[in-house]
């Protein structure tokens, strides 16, 4: 993993937006975004999936595979991308490939987030995001999930008084 504030020229959303400015692990966690890299043999990174599972009660998972073959991958990537938010979090686990989150921070800024295999990434109900392939073209994720999730996307304009929203920026006041 690696974040850095994405910089805001007029290339492919595919491609880096690498303002060189890094983005520390401990300044994600102040957005509330928690990472994780699994490490050892195929056993123990299951472990490592599974005991976090447990502690954050996710009881089902399902795979996501996004490459240049996907139907309509176009059209996806510009859903993926619209600026929204989860009333749920959103815990994707890499299992090959790469991809782009990005998030804003408490100032409104985009930070990008590059995932790659063995990399989990849990993002708070209420965070503003949007999420991009690079320009390989290609991921398969785990998205693990509580009961019942709450998956539908709330597009920023949709979400002024979204209650989830406010309970996000009450949780992260005094963290700027
Ligand atoms: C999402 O919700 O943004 C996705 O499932 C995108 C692919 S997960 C790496
Ligand atoms: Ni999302």
């Amino acid at each position: 993993m690696r974040a850095y504030y994405y910089s805001e020229d007029n290339t492919d959303k595919t491609f880096s937006h690498d303002s060189g400015k890094n983005v520390s692990q401990q300044q994600l966690e102040e957005c509330g975004v928690y990472y994780f890299q699994t490490k050892g043999s195929d056993q123990d990174k299951d472990n490592q999936i599974n005991s976090i599972s447990v502690e954050r009660k996710y009881n089902s998972y399902d795979i996501v595979r996004l490459s240049s073959e996907t139907l309509d991958i176009d059209d996806k990537l510009n859903m993926f991308f619209d600026e929204h938010l989860h009333e749920d979090e959103e815990i994707r686990y890499i299992l090959e490939g790469s991809g782009y989150f990005d998030i804003r921070n408490l100032n409104d800024t985009w930070i990008r987030i590059v995932v790659e295999k063995n990399d989990l990434i849990i993002l708070p109900a209420g965070i503003f995001h949007r999420f991009t392939l690079d320009s390989n073209r290609f991921i398969v994720a785990k998205r693990l999930f509580k009961e019942n999730p709450s998956w539908i996307p709330i597009s920023r304009k949709d979400a002024v008084e979204n209650s989830f929203r406010n309970s996000y920026l009450i949780s992260t006041q005094n963290k700027a």
